[in-house]
């Protein structure tokens, strides 16, 4: 979350005369240049026989800002086992 913070410094002497002075900060997020990472549940290559079933054992996502990225994988591919693939 950005926003601006102002912090006053004010002093006065024996006579009242009054000085003050603003210092503003400026608190700003930094750039996320670091992309998620995807891991792969289960192994990455996965061999099956014609006629087998295949169940896709999913992915999790993961992110140094965002966290928990799962919920957003998004997949696509299709899996016939009754041909041989090539
Ligand atoms: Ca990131």
């Amino acid at each position: 979350m950005a926003g601006e913070y102002a912090i006053l410094y004010a002093v006065s002497d024996a006579a009242g005369n009054v000085a003050s002075v603003y210092r503003e900060i400026i608190v700003r997020a930094a750039a996320d240049t670091t992309a998620p990472v995807i891991t792969l549940t289960g192994s990455a290559s996965v061999t099956l026989n014609i006629g087998d079933s295949f169940t896709d054992s999913g992915a999790t996502a993961s992110d140094n800002i965002d966290g928990n990225l799962t919920s957003s994988i998004t997949s696509s591919g299709t899996v016939d086992t009754s041909v041989v693939g090539n």
